[in-house]
């Protein structure tokens, strides 16, 4: 399980600045719409508890602030506990949260306690970054690479190939690669294949993951991945654009996940 560092955490909202302007650019949506669309749902005033859990590796430096700042700048109140894990729990029921919001080692979550809603950070990243990455403007062809199917990327390839894109996709993991194929009907990519894509999701642990051949002439790669799987110089060299942030993009998509349907959405 990669764990997020304090150094992934700083200037956050900063890294979101900035990522806003290029999902924008490349897509010509607000994140918000995106995430909005994809699930038909909208805010309404919820109030978010985040409790600190002391688990595994322990309390992150500011992560659980990150959210809380993550919620304000999406609109919403959030509040982190005083307490941790289970006592911290009671607190934000207690408190009249809403929405719960807390993670382990293992598991991030986002449950709406009046819907019954519940929602994981990494089916909720890889939905999300495989969205961006399926609008890009300049696309070629509804050809799309998804490199690494654990649990992000995999979530990201099943959204894409429910919207009827045409999924290549790469893993070492044989039995990961398999399932894919079998369970979504993804096409295994082979690097040597010289086939180049305009839309690239990247879900991976490993730095440099994609190489030349990957990238077409415009190419949008879409990556939650720590670190960055795209080499400077290739993003350099092509042009690349790139959306990569290390947590608010997937934290807004899990709350927009937990939110209720919009009447409009839903006649
Ligand atoms: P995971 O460990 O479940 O899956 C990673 C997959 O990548 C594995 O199947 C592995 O075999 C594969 N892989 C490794 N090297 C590869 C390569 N060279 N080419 C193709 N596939 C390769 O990890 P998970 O939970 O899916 O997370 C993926 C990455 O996303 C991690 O770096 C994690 O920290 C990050 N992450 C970022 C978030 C964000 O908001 N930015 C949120 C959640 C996760
Ligand atoms: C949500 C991130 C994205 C990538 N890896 C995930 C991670 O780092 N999970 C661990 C989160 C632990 C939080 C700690 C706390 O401060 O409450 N239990
Ligand atoms: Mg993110």
């Amino acid at each position: 399980m990669a764990l997020l560092t304090p150094e992934d955490l700083e200037n956050l909202l900063d890294k979101l600045e900035y990522n806003e302007k290029v999902i924008k650019k490349v897509t010509g949506f607000e994140i918000k719409q995106i995430c909005e669309e994809t699930y038909g749902t909208f805010p309404d005033s919820e109030v978010v508890g985040i409790v600190p859990v002391t688990s595994g590796n322990g309390i992150i430096d500011n992560f659980t602030a990150s959210l809380a700042a993550i919620v304000n700048h999406f609109g919403l109140k959030g509040f982190v506990t005083e307490h941790t894990d289970i006592s911290g729990y009671n607190e934000a029921v207690s408190r009249r949260a809403d929405i719960i919001m807390m993670a382990d080692d293992h598991i991030f979550i986002a449950h709406n306690l009046k819907n019954g809603k519940i929602s994981t950070n990494h089916e909720c990243t890889g939905i999300i970054y495989s969205e961006i990455a399926a609008r890009y403007l300049h696309a070629d062809s509804t050809d799309i690479l998804v490199i690494g199917l654990g649990r992000v990327g995999y979530a990201g390839a099943s959204h894409l190939a429910k919207k009827g894109f045409n999924v290549y996709a790469c893993d070492p993991n044989i039995e990961f690669l398999e399932k894919a194929v079998k369970e979504l009907g993804v096409k295994p990519y082979e690097r040597n294949s010289g086939k180049k894509f305009s839309m690239i999701m990247e879900a991976t642990p490993c730095k440099d993951t994609i190489s030349e051949g990957m990238v077409s002439d415009r190419c949008l790669v879409s990556t939650p991945g720590i670190p960055c799987g795209l080499p400077e110089n290739i993003g350099k060299k092509y042009k690349v654009d790139m959306v990569m942030e290390p947590l608010v993009i997937g934290v807004a998509s899990m709350l927009y996940s937990v939110f209720d349907e919009t009447a409009k959405f839903n006649d």
